[in-house]
């Protein structure tokens, strides 16, 4: 395949087409996650949208963090869906049983679990670009976080306990879909304990039927697995410590672990700043200990020989060897500098973003060179846009604006057909799944405002620093537009300014 450099009138309609399909996908208070397979609001998909909307308003990001919270359980559980309207999606309403529950909430149905929680990290880089702006924008911004403070704090103290009782510092997932990775290969051994009763009701996917190949979803077989656990936290109602007690899934997730403890920190940045939760035992405070808890469990997991963190598996008490991108975790969240240098040099290396096979020089889910990786199957090796921006902001926390910025040129050139797929087939850059994908779009609309520390540069400056990609540049079917030499940097030899602050986070441009 032929790829040129893209010319500004790409550009310019990348960010028209972008801003085209969440337009199309926003329901009001709400943006479904795609068009026909995802017709409801996803958890983190919505911290997502959010942080994507802001670029271009910022009172309806807002609205969509709020319209989340509406969801939220008694017990500070954001859940993983919120159903507004009817569909046919699967598993919708009628198979999560939410009514068994005490904590559900009044009003909109919701599924039963949680997902990885990105909202305060979309909601702080909101914050910061509305300071920016000033006026409206600031005032409206800085009332939300004022009004919602208690809400978030509630939230991410629900998975300090409810979802890590015994103070490991990682938060223990009852269901693979709250990793965020559905079928990822981190899951695989803990899901062959998954073993599904002759009373699990049978079901129809619905899936399938939205998707051009089955193959590109998970297997059948998965499914089952996927629904028992449902039934299982539906047998539990939903309490979790009577599920931690039956049920057959249960995992420390580093990924989940290291939003958290990176949220933690930025929640209790933003109470400071505007000078509520405070005191002893306020939540700025607690959010500071949630924080510290977490990035050492993460720490704590990492592989001294691979280098990339490990989940564990509560059941087993068996730590998880998969080279899946959830190995970035301490990168998110900081808090070792020789660690996060590693997995800099390690993310940019032959395994990862630089391998040579890779049409696009973007994280994959899987790394090629692991036996694990798939390149057509969901989590097990596709380039997922989120998870690439999730990595420019980390490389970005911990002063490696350049490497940040070649992961975003690149994830930019990825998206440039406009067809914001769900994900994409890191060798061909096929696109794969779902297309509209709301969260994708998003992405390439907070990539093209070309955050850099400091700075948000008009879209018009971008196509001079787009890679150029050429035929000649290309063996065929493979990519040599590496990040190292589309930023004209070297994988392993980084800028030297070091990472900043103790924990590794960086200043509050950067956020
Ligand atoms: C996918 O997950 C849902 C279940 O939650 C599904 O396959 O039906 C995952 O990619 C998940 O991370 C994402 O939030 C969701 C909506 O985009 O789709």
């Amino acid at each position: 395949m032929t790829v040129s450099q893209p010319s500004a009138v790409e550009i310019g309609l990348m960010a028209g087409r972008a801003g085209y399909v969440l337009r199309a996908n926003d329901r009001g208070a709400f943006t479904v996650a795609s068009p026909t397979l995802y017709p409801h609001m996803w958890s983190w998909d919505a911290g997502f949208v959010a942080l994507g909307i802001a670029t271009v308003s910022v009172p309806r990001a807002l609205a969509e963090l709020r319209t989340l919270l509406t969801g939220q359980w008694a017990t500070g559980m954001i859940p993983h869906i919120l159903f507004h309207q009817p569909s046919d999606y699967f598993p919708g309403p009628a198979r999560w049983r939410i009514q068994v529950a005490a904590a559900r909430p009044a009003g909109v149905p919701t599924s039963g679990i949680c997902q990885p929680p990105i909202h305060v990290i979309a909601l702080s880089r909101i914050l910061h670009d509305a300071r920016r702006r000033g006026g409206e924008d600031q005032r409206l911004a800085e009332s939300f976080v004022v009004e919602t403070f208690d809400a978030w704090l509630a939230w991410h103290s629900y998975l300090a306990t409810a979802r890590d009782p015994y103070s490991y510092g990682l938060v223990e997932i009852h269901h693979g879909w709250e990793s965020g990775m559905d079928d990822s290969p981190r899951w695989d051994s803990p899901y062959a304990n998954v073993h599904p009763g002759p009373d699990l009701p049978p079901f129809v996917r619905a899936d399938l039927a939205h998707v051009s190949d089955p193959s590109q979803r998970p297997s059948d077989v998965e499914y089952a697995r996927y629904l028992w656990l449902l039934e299982q936290k539906v047998r539990t109602r939903y309490d979790d410590a009577a599920y931690r007690a039956t049920g057959d899934f249960v995992v420390g997730d580093v990924l989940v672990s290291a939003l958290l403890a990176a949220a933690s920190d930025l929640l209790a940045d933003m109470g400071e700043e505007l000078g509520i939760g405070g005191g002893a035992a306020g939540g700025v405070a607690q959010s500071r200990a949630i924080a510290r808890r977490f990035r050492t469990g993460v720490l704590r997991s990492v592989d001294p020989t691979s280098g990339l963190a490990r989940d564990l598996d509560l059941r087993t008490g068996r730590w998880l060897e998969v080279e899946s991108a959830a190995g970035f975790a301490p990168l998110l969240c900081g808090g070792d500098d020789a660690v996060t240098r590693r997995q800099r040099d390690l993310l940019l290396g032959p395994r990862w973003c630089g391998n040579s096979r890779l049409r696009w020089p973007v994280v994959p889910s899987v790394s090629p060179a692991s036996p694990a990786f798939r390149e057509r199957t969901y989590w097990r090796g596709p380039q997922w846009p989120v998870l690439n921006w999730l990595m420019a902001w980390a490389l970005n926390r911990s002063g490696e604006p350049e490497a940040a910025n070649a992961l975003r040129l690149a994830g930019l050139s990825q998206l440039v057909d406009c067809n914001f797929a769900e994900y994409y087939e890191p060798l061909t850059g096929e696109v794969l799944g779902s297309r509209d994908q709301s969260w994708t779009a998003a992405i390439a609309l907070d990539f093209l405002a070309a955050r850099r520390p400091a700075q948000r540069r008009p879209v018009r400056w971008l196509t001079s620093e787009l890679p150029r990609i050429t035929p000649a540049q290309r063996p065929s079917g493979t990519s040599t537009a590496h990040p190292a030499r589309v930023a004209g940097h070297r994988p392993g030899h980084g800028p030297a300014a070091p990472p900043r602050g103790s924990d590794g986070t960086g200043s509050a441009a950067d956020r």
